[in-house]
């Protein structure tokens, strides 16, 4: 078979572009563990307030001052409804439905996941400044779908208090 020269060119050309498209995939899925941050791992849906994983939902600080907050989403509500994280922390957010498929969006930020009942979502995320997020649901979850909202106020670092 003849092909000539241009199109040989374009042919590798375009098959490196795929070679390093696939290439950046597997390197930020294996080395960097990249990932989307919903099916972290499963839970039985309705039995997530009686999870120890979940229950009581809230913030948590672990002996290393890491920052977990562990949310529960349901018709129509967000469990905790008033979330208090630190600025300037990496902050771990841990999310699952006690029923239907939700989502979880803080506004103002890229912090978005959906939440599938059966599963964890997982993210991590640093508030750069002292603030209040609104977080609302963005998959339609029912007829109170528009009514589920919860805050989420970042509070100035330890010591920084009042200045
Ligand atoms: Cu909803």
């Amino acid at each position: 078979m003849n092909v000539g020269l241009y199109e040989r060119i374009w042919m590798w050309a375009a098959a490196a572009i795929i070679a390093v498209f696939v290439g950046v995939i597997a390197v930020s899925t294996f080395a960097y563990a990249v990932r989307p941050p919903s099916h972290a791992e499963t839970i039985a849906p309705a039995q997530v307030l009686a999870d120890p994983r979940f229950s009581p939902p809230g913030v948590v600080v672990d002996a290393g001052g890491n920052v977990e907050v562990h949310v529960v989403l349901l018709m129509f509500a967000f469990l905790p409804a008033e979330i208090r994280v630190p600025a300037g922390r990496p902050v771990t957010f841990r999310v699952t439905s006690a029923d239907v498929t939700h989502g979880f969006q803080i506004s103002g930020t890229n912090a978005n996941t959906m939440v599938l009942p059966g599963y964890v979502s997982q993210f991590t995320y640093t508030f750069e400044h002292p603030g209040e997020h609104l977080v609302v649901c963005n998959e339609y979850c029912g007829l109170g779908h528009h009514t589920m909202q919860a805050k989420v106020i970042v509070e100035p670092p330890a010591g920084e208090a009042g200045r």
